[in-house]
C-alpha cells in the first residue's frame, strides 16, 4: 500500500536544471539526496552524476587518477564489453561505472524550488578509494556539527566515508569508516547510552546477503559491536536487497527506520522498521508491504527504471518530508506521515 503523498512539482529538479560541475562533461542523472536544515532553509546535498556526450558507437565515462578527470572510451562492438546495466560497465573482468558521481548543495526557502549558492562548493572524489567517486549522501545533524556519510567507489572497493563539516564550506575528511563491500550508512542524530550508532549495510554473498547492520562507536569514526537487524525476505518485495535510508526518526514508540528493498528485478521501493529506543538492536515491528512503490511515471522510467530511493528527509510534527531520487534520474519529494507508517507496521 503506497501511503506518500507526491508533491505536484514532481520531479523537483532534472539533470538539464543545472549545469555541468566537471569541465567537459554532462550532468546524466540527479540522484539520492542526503537533506539537512540550516539557516531556515532546507538544503539537499545532490549525487550528481556526470559523463561526457557520447558519441555513436563507443561509451566514454570519466574517472579521476591522481584526481585529475581522466576520459575512458570502449567501441560498443567490442565482444569484451558488457552493457546489460546502464549504470556499470564490465570490460575484461573490471567493472567501472558509466557516470561519475559528486556531491553538490542545493538550497531552498519552501523545501520545493531549489537553487545553488556558490559560497557552497561541490564536494568531489579525492585519492585513490574515490577514483570512480562518491555517492549517497546521507547528513546527520549532530550536536558538534553535521556528519556526512557517503559511498565511496573505486576499482578496490565500494565502502563507507566520512566528513565532518560545521559549515559546509570547509569539511574534514575521516576517511574510510566501513570498508568494503559496504554502503547505506545512517548514523543516529544523537547518542544512546554515551554511544554514537549507525545503521550500515555490508554485502556477505556466500552466506548471508545484503542485510541492513547496526555498529556502536564511541567517537562516530571507529564501529564496532556490530549486529544484523533487518534481512531480505524471500518472495516479498524486499527479497535482494535492503538498506538504510536516512537517519531514524525518534518517535514514542520506538526509531522509525525508512529504508529501500528491492528483488531480483531491481525494483526498489520503501518500507520502515522499528527498533526498541533503548536497545536499536531490538526490531520491533517491520513493514510487510511497503509504504511507497514506484508508480508515477517519473518513478517507473528513466535512466534505470522502477527506482524509489530515499536516504534523506526532514521531519516537521507528524509529517516526514522526504525527499528521494526516482528512476535514477530525477529529484522528488513525497510527504508521508509518520502515524500512517506506524499503522501499517507489524511485529516481525
Ligand atoms: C550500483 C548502483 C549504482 C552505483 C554503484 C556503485 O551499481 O547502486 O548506482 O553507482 O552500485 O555504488
Amino acid at each position: 500500500m503506497d501511503i506518500a503523498k507526491r508533491s505536484d512539482c514532481n520531479p523537483l529538479l532534472r539533470p538539464a536544471d543545472l549545469p555541468a560541475g566537471i569541465d567537459g562533461m554532462e550532468i546524466t542523472c540527479l540522484l539520492n539526496p542526503g537533506v539537512f536544515r540550516m539557516d531556515g532553509k532546507v538544503w539537499l546535498v545532490l549525487r550528481v552524476a556526470e559523463r561526457p556526450k557520447q558519441v555513436e558507437g563507443k561509451i566514454s565515462f570519466p574517472i579521476y587518477e591522481n584526481d585529475t578527470i581522466k576520459i575512458l572510451t570502449f567501441d560498443k562492438d567490442d565482444p569484451q564489453l558488457d552493457l546489460a546495466d546502464p549504470r556499470v560497465i564490465a570490460y575484461k573482468g573490471q567493472n567501472y561505472l558509466t557516470t561519475l558521481s559528486y556531491l553538490r548543495l542545493v538550497c531552498s526557502e519552501d523545501g520545493i524550488h531549489f537553487h545553488e549558492d556558490p559560497q557552497y562548493p561541490p564536494i568531489f572524489g579525492k585519492g585513490a578509494l574515490e577514483s570512480f567517486g562518491i555517492e549517497d549522501c546521507r547528513v546527520a545533524t549532530m550536536d558538534d556539527g553535521f556528519y556526512l556519510t557517503f559511498t565511496e567507489v573505486s576499482p578496490v572497493a565500494v565502502g563507507v566515508g566520512l566528513i565532518s563539516t560545521n559549515d559546509f564550506k570547509t569539511y574534514k575528511r575521516r576517511g574510510m569508516i566501513f570498508p568494503p563491500h559496504n554502503k547505506d550508512c545512517a548514523i543516529f542524530e544523537e547518542k544512546i547510552n554515551g554511544l554514537y550508532y549507525a545503521f550500515h549495510r555490508p554485502s556477505s554473498p556466500e552466506l548471508g546477503g545484503n542485510y541492513i547492520w547496526l555498529a556502536q562507536s564511541p567517537d562516530g569514526v571507529h564501529w564496532g559491536n556490530h549486529r544484523c537487524v533487518a534481512v531480505t525476505r524471500a518472495g516479498s518485495w524486499d527479497s535482494a536487497r535492503v538498506g538504510a535510508g536516512a537517519a531514524p526518526i525518534k518517535t514514542k514508540e520506538g526509531w522509525l527506520e525508512i529504508y529501500h528493498g528491492a528483488n531480483a528485478e531491481h525494483r526498489y521501493c520503501l518500507g520502515a522498521l522499528l527498533l526498541d529506543l533503548h536497545n536499536p538492536a531490538k526490531v520491533l515491528a517491520r513493514s510487510t508491504q511497503p509504504i511507497m512503490e514506484p508508480i508515477a511515471d517519473y518513478e517507473k522510467t528513466g535512466f534505470f527504471g522502477n527506482v524509489i530511493f530515499t536516504n534523506g528527509h526532514y521531519v516537521d510534527g507528524d509529517t516526514v518530508h522526504l525527499y528521494y531520487g526516482a528512476s535514477d534520474e530525477v529529484i522528488c519529494k513525497a510527504t508521508l506521515s509518520i502515524d500512517e507508517i506506524l499503522k501499517t507496521m507489524n511485529t516481525p
